[in-house]
């Protein structure tokens, strides 16, 4: 081999090393975000990856029940996912979270108590609270008159085809279980087969099962919508004949969280984003932008007066005390699971 030929391949092999390890670094800084749609802005997204130098990726799902599939059936790559409380639950049953390192996590000392040492989550071991709303009815105010109050709303043949239901197993069942009177967690078989029932006899008027109700929306392709309370007031920012009410039988209140799933390949990473977010300015920013409240107590003062007195993100104690937060129900979980089946198969 002459020297030439010798030089330029250890020229190749050095820019080749220094290629894989350029490739490796940036890996190292690239941080998978799995989350509800909406939940971060490019803002928020630009200022971590300023202060980091990292780069973030985000991808969205539309359930609990799709993120739990998912980790369950093996998919990795992910830093960090969002669950609601009962996904927290089962996640951290099923082993699929890591454990937190707090000491990576300063700001946690933010949160708000109140969000702290739940049902679902008793340590905090695997998850920080992130943001919290309700389910209730967004409505076309201009279309629907009087304007609802009950459940009974969504299976009102006055506005057959026009009705979309959150495609989602746990509201859905829970939205039918209130307006029959009962728990969000009912276990009793018996009941379970009437909020199916009832599910099934709406399904001749509904025009769609959607959980991404903003578009929808803003389309009028429906005038009224099972949603999420932050969802509807996005959307009534500019559309403002867009209201949100949680029904009088009562509703759910959810807390979203931020975890890492065992095996995350980037856990640093993932506890310096959360640590991130938990800074008041910042989580303000989420909530003025989603339209969800936040678990950081000293988050509230960044807020603009509009947001920080209103009911519908902070709603009143009389709504609060007619909402139930949805647990993981072990063996029931499966007959809701298959209730929700019929109903989508129903004709
Ligand atoms: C959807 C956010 C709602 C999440 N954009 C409910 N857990």
């Amino acid at each position: 081999m002459g020297t030439n030929l010798r030089a330029s391949l250890r020229c190749a092999a050095i820019v080749f090393v220094a290629f894989v390890a350029g490739c490796a670094q940036d890996d190292a800084k690239t941080l998978h975000v799995f989350s509800w749609s909406d939940y971060f802005t490019p803002e928020i997204v630009a200022r971590f990856e300023a202060e980091t130098g990292a780069k973030v990726i985000l991808d969205t799902y539309e359930s609990n029940e799709d993120l739990v599939a998912k980790l369950q059936a093996g998919v990795t790559g992910y830093d960090v996912v969002l669950p609601s409380d009962y996904a927290v639950q089962q996640l951290a049953a099923l082993g699929l979270l890591a454990e937190l390192d707090k000491a990576n996590i300063p700001n946690f000392a933010n949160l708000d108590p109140q969000f702290l040492g739940k049902y679902f989550d008793a340590a905090n071991a695997h998850s920080v609270p992130y943001v919290w709303g309700t389910a209730g009815i967004g409505y076309d105010s201009s279309k629907v008159s009087p304007a609802p109050t009950s459940w009974a709303a969504l299976w009102d043949e006055a506005y057959a085809g026009e009705i979309n239901m959150l495609d989602d197993v746990r509201e859905s069942m829970g939205a039918a279980f209130k307006r029959l009177g009962y728990s969000i967690n009912t276990t009793d078989p018996p009941k379970i087969a009437e909020a199916r029932a009832l599910l099934i006899d709406q399904k001749p008027i509904i025009a769609s099962y959607r959980t991404e109700t903003d578009d929808l929306m803003q389309a009028k392709q429906v005038v009224l919508t099972h949603a999420w309370s932050g969802d509807v007031l996005r959307v009534a920012e500019d559309s403002p004949e867009w209201k949100y009410v949680v029904p009088d039988e009562g509703s759910t209140f959810f807390i979203d969280n931020l975890a890492i799933p065992a095996g995350a390949p980037h856990k640093a990473l993932a506890e310096s984003f959360i640590n991130f977010m938990l800074q008041p300015d910042v989580i303000a920013q989420v909530t003025a932008f989603t339209r969800y409240g936040n678990c950081v107590t000293a988050s509230r003062s960044h807020l603009p007066d509009s947001l920080k007195d209103s009911p519908a993100i902070f709603p009143p104690p009389d709504v609060l005390a007619r909402l139930e937060t949805i647990q993981s129900l072990g063996a029931a979980d499966v007959l809701y699971g298959e209730a929700w089946t019929a109903v989508k198969a129903a004709q």
